[in-house]
């Protein structure tokens, strides 16, 4: 059976939409360009959909700039899914207006209720364990409430540190196959990787780290060569999609879509 961490029958996106130039940015270094945006986003939904699966896109949500950012809104695992609640208070309203899609797939569906925060970016499926980063988005409280519900799914979870200053855990890694993680030094100092293969990221082109395997193709941001030629020796089937405005939002590969496997 293929791995559920990898191979996926569906995706789920949501447009951006004119409001995205308010999206929420650690540093402001210019407004993004909607039309170069969608431009980028219609060739990131149509290399998934090469894959052979089925990729639901959603309309845009003006009230909510960052609601693209669809992977902080849920974790899907083949057991169900599990809704987050974002630490950024300016998203909390998005999880809502990704349940419905949700529930339209999955029977077993879960809410994280609070105190707590946890966001989808900060956690990496691996196939055999969960991982999950604590961040300025994701709490402790978090994590304790999510380890609740994988322990009733058989998903043992391992909690450990972003980075400072590292927006989500997965800012700075991504999963290649399940053994392989690429991962910029930074992250991978930490020991959190033990037990898997790791590909450090090239000096200078950390900013390719938040890639996605996605059925037999590997989409990672454009203007990265020694990454892109990396993953390539390695075998990866490589695809290139300008991120450029999405990263002006600390947006990447991940952020872009839900991906789950369900019959
Ligand atoms: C935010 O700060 O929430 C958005 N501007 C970027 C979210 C990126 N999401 C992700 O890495 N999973």
């Amino acid at each position: 059976m293929s791995n559920p961490a990898t191979h996926f029958t569906h995706a789920v996106s949501r447009r951006p939409g004119a409001s995205v130039t308010g999206g929420l940015r650690a540093e402001d270094r210019g407004a993004p360009d909607l039309a170069r945006m969608l431009a980028a986003h219609d060739a990131y939904i149509a290399t998934l959909r090469e894959t052979g699966a089925e990729v639901i896109v959603l309309e845009a949500l003006e009230d909510y700039p960052d609601a693209l950012f669809v992977e902080d809104t849920a974790l899907c695992l083949p057991e169900g899914a599990v809704m987050m609640r974002p630490g950024a208070d300016s998203r909390m309203g998005e999880v809502a207006h990704m349940r419905p899609t949700l529930a339209g797939l999955f029977d077993d569906l879960r809410d994280i209720a609070g105190p707590g925060h946890i966001e989808g970016g900060d956690i990496l499926f691996t196939g055999r364990e969960v991982l999950v980063g604590r961040s300025a988005r994701t709490d402790a409280a978090g994590v304790a409430e999510l380890r609740a519900i994988l322990d009733e799914w058989g998903h043992p979870l391992r909690e450990m540190q972003t980075p400072d200053g590292v927006l989500h855990f997965k800012t700075d890694c991504s999963l290649l196959d399940p053994e392989t993680i690429l991962s910029t030094r930074l992250l991978d100092a930490s020991g959190c990787f033990d037990g898997y293969r790791v590909l450090h990221l090239p000096e200078g082109e950390e900013a390719a780290a938040n890639a996605i395997r996605f059925n037999d193709v590997v989409l990672m941001p454009d203007g990265f060569p020694r990454t892109a030629e990396m993953l390539e020796r390695e075998g990866y089937d490589v695809r290139l999609i300008d991120n450029t405005d999405c990263a002006l939002l600390d947006g990447g590969m991940s952020c872009l879509s839900l991906r789950l496997n369900v019959a």
